[in-house]
């Protein structure tokens, strides 16, 4: 095994086995070696934390134990976020991002946030468990180019269409493009309910909206 493939392995390692000691030691070890930031965290933390996603869903992890995981996961992230190579070159698109109504896992919306951040958008992040109203309110407000909704629960997928709808009486769907992501979400559900995007990951929002400005109404799957 490389040295590198050591040090993502430990990164996983710390946050699978709910040690943010662990984690820190391995992300720093990341930066002393030169690891890749992206890679150590798309390789590395999102690896361990869908692992600790995968038993909690098998019974074997409670709640408890997801919150320590994304603990580890947050220390990681401190120390291997600012070493990430960022995109300046291009004009700024302005993004309001936000966890739906009724939804208040963030995990996901933060890294989409960080991976956002680092490819030059400028994120107006609302947070978690966001009113639809919330969303089209910011947006006006800084006039934003996007509006990226995240969800985990199929019981909250339906709060991003009040958003669709809200911005059509509002008369702002043809100015602002909607991206949608989370678990349940699928390319085919953007389509059904009228948004503009869909990424299955965090990596991938920030290519398909990229591609969404350029090329108009591309809902895709990750491009990644
Ligand atoms: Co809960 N939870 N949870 N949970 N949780 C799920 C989502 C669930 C599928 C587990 C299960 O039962 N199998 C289930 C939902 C079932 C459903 O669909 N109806 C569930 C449930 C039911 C609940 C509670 C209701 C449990 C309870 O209290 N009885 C409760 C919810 C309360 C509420 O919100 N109202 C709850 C609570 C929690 C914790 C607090 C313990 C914790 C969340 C901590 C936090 O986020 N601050 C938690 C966790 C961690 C999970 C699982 C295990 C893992 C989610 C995660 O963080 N994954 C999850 C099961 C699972 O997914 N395996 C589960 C890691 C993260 C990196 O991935 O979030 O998918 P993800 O994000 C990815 C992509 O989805 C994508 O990019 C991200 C990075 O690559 N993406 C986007 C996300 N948003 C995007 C937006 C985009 C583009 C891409 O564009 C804008």
């Amino acid at each position: 095994m490389s040295k590198q493939d050591k040090i993502l392995e430990a990164l996983a390692q710390g946050v699978v086995e709910l040690n943010s000691d662990l984690t820190k030691a391995a992300a720093l070890k990341a930066v002393q070696e030169k690891v890749d930031a992206f890679v150590a965290i798309n390789e590395g933390l999102i690896k361990g934390m869908n692992e600790a996603g995968r038993l909690y869903e098998e019974e074997e992890y409670f709640v408890p134990e997801l919150l320590i995981a994304s603990d580890a996961l947050y220390v990681g992230l401190e120390v291997l976020t600012p070493h990430l190579i960022k995109n300046e070159k291009e004009k700024k698109i302005k993004l309001v991002l936000g966890v739906v109504e009724g939804d208040t896992h963030d995990i996901g919306k933060n890294l989409v946030k960080i991976l956002l951040e680092v490819g030059n958008f400028e994120v107006y992040d609302l947070g978690r468990d966001i009113p639809a109203e919330d969303f089209i309110a910011k947006a006006r407000e800084v006039d934003a180019d996007v509006i990226g909704l995240s969800t985990l629960m199929t019981t909250t997928m339906p709060q991003m269409v009040k958003v669709v709808n809200l911005l059509k009486q509002e008369g702002l769907r043809n100015k602002i493009k909607v991206i949608v992501g989370g678990g349940p979400i699928s390319s085919a559900y953007a389509q059904s309910i009228g948004a503009d995007g869909y990424a299955e990951n965090a990596n991938s929002a920030v290519n398909v909206i990229k591609r969404l400005l350029e090329n108009g109404n591309v809902i895709q799957e990750a491009i990644a």
